[in-house]
Protein backbone atom coordinates (compact mmCIF):
# COMPACT_ATOMS: atom_id res chain seq x y z
CA UNK A 1 0.00 0.00 0.00
CA UNK A 2 1.50 3.29 -0.91
CA UNK A 3 0.55 6.09 2.15
CA UNK A 4 -0.90 8.90 0.92
CA UNK A 5 0.48 12.23 2.28
CA UNK A 6 -1.85 13.62 5.09
CA UNK A 7 -2.23 17.61 5.56
CA UNK A 8 -1.08 18.12 8.95
CA UNK A 9 -2.86 20.36 11.68
CA UNK A 10 -1.23 23.10 13.04
CA UNK A 11 -1.84 22.90 16.81
CA UNK A 12 -4.53 24.94 18.35
CA UNK A 13 -2.30 26.52 21.10
CA UNK A 14 -0.03 27.85 17.73
CA UNK A 15 -3.10 29.34 16.24
CA UNK A 16 -3.66 30.79 19.40
CA UNK A 17 -0.36 31.94 19.83
CA UNK A 18 -0.56 33.52 16.05
CA UNK A 19 -3.62 35.74 16.70
CA UNK A 20 -2.40 36.98 19.72
CA UNK A 21 0.56 38.57 18.76
CA UNK A 22 -1.40 39.81 15.08
CA UNK A 23 -2.42 43.42 15.36
CA UNK A 24 -4.63 43.50 12.52
CA UNK A 25 -6.50 40.88 11.47
CA UNK A 26 -8.82 40.02 8.62
CA UNK A 27 -11.43 37.44 9.15
CA UNK A 28 -13.61 36.20 6.30
CA UNK A 29 -16.40 33.09 5.68
CA UNK A 30 -17.62 31.38 2.81
CA UNK A 31 -20.19 32.66 0.20
CA UNK A 32 -23.99 32.04 0.16
CA UNK A 33 -22.99 31.99 4.51
CA UNK A 34 -25.38 29.89 6.51
CA UNK A 35 -25.36 30.31 10.24
CA UNK A 36 -22.26 28.63 10.97
CA UNK A 37 -20.32 30.64 8.69
CA UNK A 38 -21.97 34.16 9.81
CA UNK A 39 -21.88 32.91 13.82
CA UNK A 40 -17.93 31.37 13.34
CA UNK A 41 -17.26 34.83 11.62
CA UNK A 42 -18.48 36.89 14.64
CA UNK A 43 -18.02 34.57 17.62
CA UNK A 44 -14.07 34.77 16.74
CA UNK A 45 -14.36 38.55 16.68
CA UNK A 46 -16.13 38.81 20.01
CA UNK A 47 -13.00 36.31 21.37
CA UNK A 48 -10.37 38.03 19.96
CA UNK A 49 -11.90 41.44 21.43
CA UNK A 50 -12.36 39.85 25.20
CA UNK A 51 -8.50 37.95 24.79
CA UNK A 52 -7.18 41.36 24.29
CA UNK A 53 -7.73 44.87 23.62
CA UNK A 54 -6.86 46.50 19.76
CA UNK A 55 -7.56 49.90 18.34
CA UNK A 56 -10.67 50.44 16.12
CA UNK A 57 -10.32 48.68 12.78
CA UNK A 58 -7.89 46.26 13.72
CA UNK A 59 -10.43 43.47 13.71
CA UNK A 60 -12.06 43.38 9.32
CA UNK A 61 -14.85 40.92 9.60
CA UNK A 62 -15.62 40.10 5.54
CA UNK A 63 -18.55 38.04 3.42
CA UNK A 64 -18.78 38.61 0.06
CA UNK A 65 -22.53 38.05 -0.06
CA UNK A 66 -23.39 39.56 3.44
CA UNK A 67 -25.41 38.75 6.24
CA UNK A 68 -28.50 36.84 5.01
CA UNK A 69 -31.85 38.28 7.24
CA UNK A 70 -32.93 35.85 9.70
CA UNK A 71 -28.42 35.82 10.81
CA UNK A 72 -28.90 40.43 11.31
CA UNK A 73 -29.48 39.25 15.34
CA UNK A 74 -26.60 38.23 15.70
CA UNK A 75 -24.56 40.93 17.98
CA UNK A 76 -22.49 42.54 15.73
CA UNK A 77 -23.66 41.62 12.32
CA UNK A 78 -24.04 44.97 11.37
CA UNK A 79 -19.96 45.31 11.30
CA UNK A 80 -19.48 42.85 8.34
CA UNK A 81 -18.11 43.81 5.21
CA UNK A 82 -18.90 42.52 1.55
CA UNK A 83 -15.22 43.67 0.39
CA UNK A 84 -12.20 43.72 2.21
CA UNK A 85 -10.95 46.64 3.55
CA UNK A 86 -7.37 47.06 2.45
CA UNK A 87 -4.32 45.78 3.83
CA UNK A 88 -1.60 44.65 5.02
CA UNK A 89 -2.79 42.60 7.73
CA UNK A 90 -0.83 40.24 10.02
CA UNK A 91 -3.15 37.27 9.99
CA UNK A 92 -6.27 36.31 7.63
CA UNK A 93 -8.33 33.79 9.59
CA UNK A 94 -10.87 31.92 6.74
CA UNK A 95 -13.75 30.11 8.27
CA UNK A 96 -16.16 27.30 7.63
CA UNK A 97 -14.56 27.19 3.59
CA UNK A 98 -12.83 24.36 2.56
CA UNK A 99 -11.17 25.77 -0.70
CA UNK A 100 -10.29 29.48 -1.27
CA UNK A 101 -13.12 29.40 -4.08
CA UNK A 102 -15.71 29.13 -1.69
CA UNK A 103 -14.31 32.64 -0.09
CA UNK A 104 -15.25 34.33 -3.53
CA UNK A 105 -13.82 38.12 -4.14
CA UNK A 106 -12.12 38.83 -0.81
CA UNK A 107 -10.07 36.14 -0.88
CA UNK A 108 -7.12 38.35 -2.44
CA UNK A 109 -3.28 36.76 -1.30
CA UNK A 110 -1.93 39.14 -3.33
CA UNK A 111 -3.42 42.30 -1.31
CA UNK A 112 -2.86 40.33 2.16
CA UNK A 113 0.62 42.14 2.89
CA UNK A 114 2.36 38.83 3.41
CA UNK A 115 -0.12 37.63 5.90
CA UNK A 116 -0.29 33.99 7.63
CA UNK A 117 -3.32 32.92 6.32
CA UNK A 118 -5.16 30.90 9.07
CA UNK A 119 -7.48 27.99 7.95
CA UNK A 120 -10.27 27.00 10.57
CA UNK A 121 -12.84 24.86 9.27
CA UNK A 122 -14.72 21.32 9.78
CA UNK A 123 -15.11 20.15 6.43
CA UNK A 124 -13.81 16.55 5.93
CA UNK A 125 -13.00 18.20 2.09
CA UNK A 126 -10.79 21.21 3.15
CA UNK A 127 -7.71 21.80 0.93
CA UNK A 128 -5.59 23.09 3.61
CA UNK A 129 -4.52 26.17 1.51
CA UNK A 130 -3.76 28.14 5.09
CA UNK A 131 -0.15 28.69 6.41
CA UNK A 132 -1.68 27.65 9.46
CA UNK A 133 -4.29 25.35 9.06
CA UNK A 134 -6.68 23.91 11.62
CA UNK A 135 -9.50 21.32 10.61
CA UNK A 136 -11.25 19.12 12.64
CA UNK A 137 -13.64 16.91 10.76
CA UNK A 138 -15.03 15.94 14.32
CA UNK A 139 -16.24 19.04 14.95
CA UNK A 140 -20.24 19.58 14.35
CA UNK A 141 -19.58 23.65 13.38
CA UNK A 142 -16.67 25.52 13.13
CA UNK A 143 -18.07 27.58 15.47
CA UNK A 144 -17.84 24.99 17.89
CA UNK A 145 -13.74 25.46 16.89
CA UNK A 146 -13.67 28.61 18.23
CA UNK A 147 -15.20 27.46 21.71
CA UNK A 148 -11.82 25.30 21.71
CA UNK A 149 -9.84 28.44 20.17
CA UNK A 150 -11.26 30.33 22.75
CA UNK A 151 -9.92 28.53 25.57
CA UNK A 152 -6.68 27.83 23.95
CA UNK A 153 -6.38 31.86 23.46
CA UNK A 154 -7.50 32.03 26.60
CA UNK A 155 -10.39 34.39 26.07
CA UNK A 156 -13.45 34.53 28.43
CA UNK A 157 -16.97 33.58 25.96
CA UNK A 158 -19.60 36.39 27.15
CA UNK A 159 -23.02 36.50 25.95
CA UNK A 160 -22.29 38.32 22.61
CA UNK A 161 -19.56 35.77 21.81
CA UNK A 162 -22.06 33.21 23.02
CA UNK A 163 -25.31 33.67 21.15
CA UNK A 164 -22.93 33.76 17.74
CA UNK A 165 -21.07 30.28 18.71
CA UNK A 166 -24.60 28.81 19.86
CA UNK A 167 -25.91 29.65 16.58
CA UNK A 168 -23.50 28.10 14.57
CA UNK A 169 -24.14 25.19 16.34
CA UNK A 170 -27.30 24.89 16.55
CA UNK A 171 -27.83 25.42 12.43
CA UNK A 172 -25.18 22.84 11.03
CA UNK A 173 -26.57 20.19 13.40
CA UNK A 174 -30.05 21.43 12.36
CA UNK A 175 -31.14 21.96 15.92
CA UNK A 176 -28.88 19.22 17.77
CA UNK A 177 -30.78 16.24 15.54
CA UNK A 178 -27.77 15.34 13.28
CA UNK A 179 -25.74 12.11 13.51
CA UNK A 180 -22.47 14.03 14.88
CA UNK A 181 -24.27 15.28 17.88
CA UNK A 182 -22.42 13.65 20.59
CA UNK A 183 -22.60 14.48 24.91
CA UNK A 184 -19.65 16.82 24.23
CA UNK A 185 -21.68 18.95 21.58
CA UNK A 186 -24.32 18.73 24.30
CA UNK A 187 -22.11 20.31 26.93
CA UNK A 188 -20.44 22.92 24.43
CA UNK A 189 -24.32 23.79 24.19
CA UNK A 190 -24.83 24.21 27.59
CA UNK A 191 -21.74 26.28 28.59
CA UNK A 192 -22.67 29.29 25.68
CA UNK A 193 -26.50 29.10 27.05
CA UNK A 194 -25.09 29.36 30.55
CA UNK A 195 -22.96 32.60 28.71
CA UNK A 196 -25.62 34.12 27.90
CA UNK A 197 -26.82 32.08 24.60
CA UNK A 198 -30.95 31.52 23.97
CA UNK A 199 -31.35 28.26 22.61
CA UNK A 200 -34.80 28.37 21.32
CA UNK A 201 -34.39 32.08 20.31
CA UNK A 202 -31.61 30.92 17.94
CA UNK A 203 -33.89 28.20 17.00
CA UNK A 204 -36.84 30.12 15.82
CA UNK A 205 -35.12 33.02 14.14
CA UNK A 206 -32.93 30.30 12.13
CA UNK A 207 -34.28 27.18 11.55
CA UNK A 208 -38.34 28.01 11.83
CA UNK A 209 -37.56 31.02 10.08
CA UNK A 210 -39.22 30.86 6.70
CA UNK A 211 -40.99 33.37 4.97
CA UNK A 212 -44.33 32.65 3.04
CA UNK A 213 -42.60 33.48 -0.07
CA UNK A 214 -40.15 30.64 0.46
CA UNK A 215 -42.58 28.47 1.68
CA UNK A 216 -44.71 29.12 -2.06
CA UNK A 217 -40.97 27.91 -3.78
CA UNK A 218 -40.95 24.49 -1.77
CA UNK A 219 -44.56 24.09 -2.66
CA UNK A 220 -43.71 24.60 -6.47
CA UNK A 221 -40.46 22.49 -6.41
CA UNK A 222 -42.49 19.97 -4.40
CA UNK A 223 -44.81 19.33 -6.76
CA UNK A 224 -42.58 17.68 -8.74
CA UNK A 225 -40.54 15.34 -7.20
CA UNK A 226 -37.73 13.28 -8.75
CA UNK A 227 -36.79 9.37 -7.51
CA UNK A 228 -34.41 7.25 -8.84
CA UNK A 229 -33.76 4.02 -6.94
CA UNK A 230 -32.70 5.39 -3.33
CA UNK A 231 -32.50 9.01 -3.95
CA UNK A 232 -35.06 12.04 -4.37
CA UNK A 233 -34.30 15.36 -5.98
CA UNK A 234 -35.88 18.71 -7.25
CA UNK A 235 -35.34 21.31 -9.38
CA UNK A 236 -35.67 24.68 -8.73
CA UNK A 237 -35.63 27.93 -11.68
CA UNK A 238 -35.45 31.04 -11.85
CA UNK A 239 -38.62 30.95 -13.35
CA UNK A 240 -40.10 29.41 -9.67
CA UNK A 241 -38.37 31.43 -7.68
CA UNK A 242 -39.86 34.90 -9.70
CA UNK A 243 -43.77 33.22 -9.60
CA UNK A 244 -43.17 32.16 -5.83
CA UNK A 245 -41.53 35.74 -5.24
CA UNK A 246 -38.76 34.03 -3.39
CA UNK A 247 -34.90 35.49 -3.34
CA UNK A 248 -31.89 33.14 -3.90
CA UNK A 249 -31.43 30.40 -1.02
CA UNK A 250 -35.11 30.36 -0.23
CA UNK A 251 -34.79 26.66 -0.90
CA UNK A 252 -31.90 26.29 1.90
CA UNK A 253 -33.52 23.48 4.39
CA UNK A 254 -35.11 21.36 1.31
CA UNK A 255 -32.66 18.85 1.06
CA UNK A 256 -32.90 18.29 4.53
CA UNK A 257 -36.78 18.35 4.29
CA UNK A 258 -36.25 15.92 1.44
CA UNK A 259 -34.56 13.18 3.14
CA UNK A 260 -37.38 12.77 5.44
CA UNK A 261 -39.06 10.64 3.73
CA UNK A 262 -38.12 7.04 4.35
CA UNK A 263 -37.65 6.08 0.43
CA UNK A 264 -34.89 8.84 0.41
CA UNK A 265 -30.99 7.89 1.28
CA UNK A 266 -30.30 10.81 -0.58
CA UNK A 267 -31.71 13.87 -1.38
CA UNK A 268 -30.61 17.08 -3.41
CA UNK A 269 -32.07 20.35 -4.12
CA UNK A 270 -30.72 21.42 -7.73
CA UNK A 271 -31.14 25.26 -8.00
CA UNK A 272 -30.53 27.42 -11.11
CA UNK A 273 -29.06 30.89 -10.16
CA UNK A 274 -29.65 33.78 -12.04
CA UNK A 275 -26.21 33.66 -13.40
CA UNK A 276 -26.86 30.43 -15.25
CA UNK A 277 -24.84 28.30 -12.65
CA UNK A 278 -26.82 25.23 -10.97
CA UNK A 279 -26.11 25.38 -7.12
CA UNK A 280 -26.65 22.21 -5.74
CA UNK A 281 -27.44 20.95 -2.08
CA UNK A 282 -26.64 17.02 -1.47
CA UNK A 283 -27.90 15.29 1.97
CA UNK A 284 -27.88 11.82 3.24
CA UNK A 285 -28.68 9.57 5.80
CA UNK A 286 -26.02 7.96 7.77
CA UNK A 287 -24.72 5.56 6.14
CA UNK A 288 -24.51 6.98 3.10
CA UNK A 289 -22.02 9.60 1.72
CA UNK A 290 -22.75 12.56 -0.41
CA UNK A 291 -19.04 14.38 0.22
CA UNK A 292 -17.97 12.36 -2.75
CA UNK A 293 -20.29 13.11 -4.90
CA UNK A 294 -20.08 16.78 -4.73
CA UNK A 295 -16.25 16.29 -4.48
CA UNK A 296 -16.55 14.39 -8.01
CA UNK A 297 -18.27 17.72 -9.57
CA UNK A 298 -15.91 20.44 -7.84
CA UNK A 299 -17.47 20.58 -4.77
CA UNK A 300 -17.07 19.65 -1.30
CA UNK A 301 -18.54 19.51 2.30
CA UNK A 302 -19.68 16.21 5.14
CA UNK A 303 -20.93 12.74 4.37
CA UNK A 304 -23.89 13.65 5.46
CA UNK A 305 -24.20 17.59 4.20
CA UNK A 306 -22.42 18.40 0.44
CA UNK A 307 -22.81 20.92 -2.19
CA UNK A 308 -21.31 22.06 -5.57
CA UNK A 309 -22.00 24.45 -8.54
CA UNK A 310 -22.21 23.40 -11.95
CA UNK A 311 -22.58 24.86 -15.72
CA UNK A 312 -26.27 25.33 -16.23
CA UNK A 313 -28.52 25.00 -17.70
CA UNK A 314 -30.87 22.39 -15.06
CA UNK A 315 -31.41 19.49 -17.67
CA UNK A 316 -27.72 19.38 -18.04
CA UNK A 317 -26.86 19.50 -14.36
CA UNK A 318 -29.68 16.99 -13.50
CA UNK A 319 -28.03 14.67 -16.45
CA UNK A 320 -24.91 15.01 -14.58
CA UNK A 321 -26.02 14.67 -11.35
CA UNK A 322 -28.58 12.03 -10.98
CA UNK A 323 -26.16 8.74 -12.35
CA UNK A 324 -23.99 9.89 -9.08
CA UNK A 325 -26.60 10.76 -6.97
CA UNK A 326 -28.03 7.24 -7.53
CA UNK A 327 -25.00 5.58 -7.14
CA UNK A 328 -24.35 7.04 -3.77
CA UNK A 329 -27.40 5.69 -2.61
CA UNK A 330 -26.70 1.98 -3.23
CA UNK A 331 -25.48 0.75 0.13
CA UNK A 332 -21.90 0.12 0.95
CA UNK A 333 -21.89 -3.74 1.27
CA UNK A 334 -23.56 -3.67 -2.19
CA UNK A 335 -21.34 -2.30 -4.36
MN1 LIG B 1 -20.08 24.69 9.12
Amino acid sequence: MTAIPQPENTALAEVASALRSAGRILAMCHIAPDGDAIGSLLGLAWVLRSAGARPPGAIALVCADGVPEQYRYLPGAHQVLTQAPPGPWDAVVTLDASDTRRLGDPYRPEAFGGATVINVDHHVTNLYFGDLNYVDPGAVATSEIIVALADALPAEIASEAAICLLTGIATDTLGFRTSNVTPRVLLTSVRLMQAGADLSDIIARTLTYRPLNDMRLWGLALGDIRQAGGAAWVAVSPEMRARAGAAEGAESGLASFLLGAPEADVAAVLSENTAGNVEISFRSKPGFDVSEVALALGGGGHPQASGCTVPGPLAAAEARVVPLLVAAATPRNAR
